[in-house]
């Protein structure tokens, strides 16, 4: 076929349909030329042109996210490899797959005043699991070797071990647009396989007789995939009597023998009831919690063990009381856990008791719901309450996140929020790439100041009638009236919570989104049925809350006793 003469960006093309790899995010420039003629002319590639790299990274993000397989990403040389950073560090803390690949100038023109060049080698190295340098010529006796070796390599790390990004950063020379026939699929291919280890039976059991009952044993899952053998190991061990198992909103676990609302139980919880309820071991799996209270509570307490299940790129000790690390996949290790604990059933209270409270923490829950003011608090209740069967849902960082972790998620399909480094800068975007992977629909609840971060997402030809977005407009960044840190500055309103000025009617029209608005719940409940029935075009809803009032509310609701 005719294609780009630059040998390198054939072999990366080959070696990326090799390893199964099926979208690539582009976004246009000049260096980068050779890299977009190759991949947009295999058939194999589905392409996708997204001009803020920014945005593109995200929107990459949320693909991988959808899809479980690794997303490549191809930018031109100079700043725009630096505005993938963001989405490549959520990726790298969320353990989410990229293949980052920037095109670069030949090493010699680095800091010799060529327009838009930088150091782009290593520029992502504390984001990304590894990173590899192409020269721009290989026309030397090993040169195809080395370049089909490292891609090779580089593409195997992405594949296997713990997933997170890679960047290949490949250097181009002049002329960027000369032609060659290439023989495609012509790459050898390098593979490796890595059977997965279980732990051996006698470890299994010996870890099983330290967690035996009476001990009591509390299990946190923190974001993660669906992942329904996860679910039935975890089923398993909540059916035990001295173990609970606690999940948030985004751990995408159900049961109804999980406790799920985090937070709302810790805000039920008095003195007595939480040195009642102290645990002596404490698991976790999956990635970093939400729940700044019980994190809070288990760092305080004295004489506790922490196991963390789970490959992770450093020791992470979060609760400061880590004894054990176990380094491989959490649903073997929790289901070999509950086989192990079957034979350990002596009587306890330890979940019922946490049971009971969970019941009287519901029910005090929907009493204080049921009598708070229009507020952003109300307004989520209801939303959350009312996401449609089979509807993906994703959440801004902010308070949507917060909100999201007092209410029952049992019935959404899927739950999402860029918590790997909790940045407001993609929000949008991430949930387009999800929803655009998805046959479903994909509800998105945005901040407003997080969703005028991100607005370039809206333009993008992978908008469909599938995306549907909820903006609260609650007077700018609502967690700063909320937060300690700043509520009572007298700086807060003008340099935290700020206000944010955004034509959100004319934006949607503009773009052809349906446009939706709620001001109180009579309209919020009148709307919303109209909105998520809509099938024509992508839709916003704007809501409308008042910032004071959204803020009391929620503080009130951590001291409601
Ligand atoms: C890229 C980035 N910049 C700044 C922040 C700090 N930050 C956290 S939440 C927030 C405000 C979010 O406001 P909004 O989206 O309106 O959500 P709300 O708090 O009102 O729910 C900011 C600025 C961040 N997380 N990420
Ligand atoms: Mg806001």
């Amino acid at each position: 076929m005719i294609t780009t003469d630059k040998l390198s960006c054939n072999i990366l093309t080959d070696l990326l349909i090799a390893h199964g790899i099926e979208n690539v995010v582009l976004s246009p420039g000049s260096r980068n030329a050779p890299l977009v003629i190759a991949i947009s002319r295999r058939e194999k590639l589905r392409t996708h042109v997204i001009i803020d790299e920014r945005s593109a990274a995200f929107i990459a993000l949320g693909m991988s996210i959808q899809s479980a397989k690794p997303v490549a990403l191809v930018c031109t040389s100079g700043t725009a490899l630096l505005n993938y950073a963001p989405a490549v560090a959520e990726a790298f803390y969320r353990s989410v797959p990229l293949i980052v690949i920037s095109a670069d100038r030949p090493e010699e023109w680095i800091d010799q005043d060529d327009s838009q060049t930088l150091w782009q080698q290593n520029a992502l190295a504390p984001y990304v699991k590894r990173s590899c340098d192409i020269g721009a010529h290989l026309n030397f006796e090993n040169g195809n070797w080395v370049c089909n070796r490292t891609i090779n390599d580089i593409l195997i790390e992405s594949l296997n071990g713990r997933p997170g990004p890679v960047h290949i950063n490949i250097r181009l020379d002049n002329p960027l647009n000369a032609m060659l026939d290439y023989n495609m699929d012509s790459s050898r291919v390098i593979r490796q396989i890595a059977p997965q280890e279980e732990l051996r039976t006698a470890e299994a059991r010996r870890l099983g007789d330290l967690l035996a009952s009476p001990r009591r044993v509390l299990i946190i899952i923190g974001f993660h995939q669906p992942d329904e053998r996860l679910n039935r190991a975890l089923a398993k061990l909540s059916k035990l009597p001295n173990v609970v198992v606690m999940t948030e909103s985004i751990s995408n676990l159900h049961s109804q023998s999980f406790i799920s609302r985090i937070d709302m139980i810790l805000s039920e919880l008095d003195d007595d009831e939480k040195s009642k309820l102290l645990p002596e071991v404490v698991i976790t799996a999956g990635g970093a919690l939400v729940s700044r209270h019980i994190k809070d509570w288990i760092r305080s307490m004295d004489n506790v063990e922490h196991w963390h299940i789970g490959q992770t790129h450093v020791t992470v000790d979060c609760f400061k009381h880590l004894s054990l690390r176990v380094e491989m996949s959490a649903t073997i290790f929790l289901r070999q856990l509950a086989s192990a604990l079957q034979i350990h059933k002596s009587p306890c209270r330890y979940a019922s008791e946490w049971h009971k409270i969970y019941s009287r923490a519901i029910s005090s829950h929907n009493r204080y719901i049921s009598t708070a003011p229009w507020s952003d608090l109300s307004a989520f209740s209801y939303i959350i309450a009312h996401v449609p069967h089979k509807w993906n849902l994703h959440l801004s960082n902010g308070t949507s996140i917060r909100y999201a972790q007092l209410m029952d998620c049992s019935h959404i399909h899927r739950c999402e929020c860029n918590r790997g480094v909790s940045g407001i800068d993609g929000c949008t975007s991430t949930a387009l790439g999800a929803s655009y992977l998805y046959a479903g629909n994909t509800l998105l609840i945005s901040g407003d100041m997080s969703f005028q971060y991100d607005m370039a997402a809206l333009s993008s030809e992978l908008m469909s009638p599938r995306f549907k977005m909820i903006v609260l407009f609650n007077g700018g960044g609502g967690i700063f009236r909320f937060i300690p840190s700043t509520a009572s500055l007298p700086e807060r309103e003008k340099f935290f919570a700020v206000g944010v000025n955004l034509p959100l009617k004319d934006l949607a029209h503009g773009y052809g989104f349906s446009y939706y608005e709620a001001k109180s719940m009579d309209e919020l409940s009148q709307v919303f049925p109209k909105f998520v029935s809509d099938d024509m075009n992508p839709a916003v809803l704007a809501i409308f809350t008042p910032p004071e009032i959204s803020a009391d509310v929620l503080k009130q609701y951590f001291v409601r006793q």
